[in-house]
């Protein structure tokens, strides 16, 4: 193959294979509004909401009074009408409307609104999996939600595009409340941990994978998760969740790096981000060699020495360029470095779409960006005389876009 002909291939494969998008704050259809999608919902992406305050100059009070056609209006006028839309989350927006046909640069917000309203939720699913070319998409679920919890309760028919994961933020993170909320569902704990505690928060944690068929369990951490300490949150992993783990051959996915509400006024747009200490990620790693582990840090600085951890332990699948890592120039620099360090055992990429439609606008832009990344290497290869077959092609990028993260889960 000629190093264009390998370009275009590698291009056309990573185009062509179907994506299981291993994190998303989306939800299966059954949980009607929840799943948010549509020109509005687009426009008031938290992502969008921080930088649209960069330039209004608007109490932040009246801004969530206001209803959300409201505010996607400033926002739109704010960041595609008086500027320019070049960040990667309104270049986001206009992504999005290209890959659904509409042309965006006419700039009409009312005719948008008039396109999206014409779609059935059911069809509209289809259409963007459809354009992102995915073929799973992991949720967020916790328990801990009043409005998640009594759909999960309650029953439904599962779609089986959507897979869950347990999400526990409030167990480690607000351990005297959530000790509460769990002894009003029926579990003997104690906020001293005393009695039956340990196995308490084991039968929950049991009790919740069984009920939402979880493929992970996930937390995200500030960044001075530390481990082993004497936090309630180091206590609970060690007696609760490593023993669940390897009692479900569940894998728990550590998310760290957030600061949250650095800014409060900014509401789920205020959270901020922090370095973190990888040396807790290796040292969980290397008390529990039963249990299996996913990581994503936020902080840039980090990503180098999480690679390093994973090439210590097996049991450790680093996933991911998580939120402020979402950025071209970012991913493109930490696939690199991924694909040298730990080649094709990582999953490279997860949207966190909180809006159905940005499926088709995450993939589209990430695509291209592991793509080049992994041309480059076979480049680099064929100096020395290997020259990978399409099957191999086919065999790593599937690898890369959710089938190692598959072998991974499945392995014991
Ligand atoms: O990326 C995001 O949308 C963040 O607000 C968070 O949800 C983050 O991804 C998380 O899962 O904690
Ligand atoms: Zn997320």
């Amino acid at each position: 193959m000629s190093a264009n002909i390998l370009r275009t291939t590698v291009a056309e494969i990573v185009e062509k294979t179907p994506v299981f998008d291993i994190h998303t704050h989306l939800y299966d259809p059954a949980f009607g509004d929840m799943l948010l999608w549509g020109i509005d919902e687009l426009l008031t992406y938290h992502y969008l909401v921080s930088e649209a305050f960069r330039w209004m100059d608007m109490p932040y009070e009246k801004f969530w009074a206001a209803p959300k056609q409201q505010q996607a209006e400033w926002i739109w006028n704010e960041l595609f009408i008086k500027h320019s839309p070049v960040s990667e989350a309104c270049r986001g927006v206009v992504t999005v409307l290209n890959k659904l046909g509409i042309a965006a640069d006419r700039r009409d917000l009312p005719a948008l609104r008039r396109w999206f309203a014409q779609w059935k939720p059911a069809d509209y699913i289809n259409r963007c999996c459809e354009l992102a070319n995915v073929r799973k998409i992991g949720m967020t679920n916790s328990p801990f939600d009043d409005a998640e919890r009594p759909v999960w309760e309650k029953g439904f028919k599962r779609d089986p595009r959507f897979v869950a994961a347990l999400r526990i933020d409030p167990l480690l993170m607000d351990w005297p409340n959530a000790a509460k909320r769990l002894h009003g569902w029926g579990y003997t704990v104690s906020a001293d941990f005393s009695g039956q505690t340990f196995a308490e928060v084991r039968r929950f944690l049991g009790d919740w994978t069984k009920k939402i068929d979880a493929h992970y369990c996930m937390v995200s951490l500030p960044p001075e998760f530390a481990f082993p300490a004497k936090t309630d949150a180091a206590q609970i992993i060690e007696h609760a969740i490593m023993p669940h783990g390897r009692e479900h051959n569940q894998a728990f996915a550590l998310m760290i790096g957030v600061r949250r509400a650095v800014n409060p006024q900014l509401q789920l747009a205020g959270d901020s981000i922090g370095t973190a200490d990888v040396t807790a990620v290796e040292r969980l790693c290397a008390a529990f060699p039963g249990n299996k582990f996913l990581c994503t840090m936020l902080a840039r600085e980090n990503q180098h020495a999480l690679c390093i951890a994973a090439r210590k332990f097996r049991t450790l699948h680093v996933f991911g360029c998580w939120w402020f890592m979402n950025v071209p120039s970012i991913i493109e620099e930490i696939t690199r470095m991924r694909l040298e360090l730990i080649g094709l055992s990582c999953t490279p990429q997860h949207s966190d779409c909180r809006v159905l439609d940005q499926l088709t606008y995450k993939w589209a832009h990430s695509r291209p960006i592991i793509a080049k990344v992994l041309a480059d290497k076979y480049e680099d290869l064929a100096v020395g005389g290997w020259h990978p077959t399409r099957e191999e092609i086919q065999r790593d990028v599937q690898h890369l876009l959710g089938g190692a993260f598959e072998e991974f889960l499945a392995r014991n």
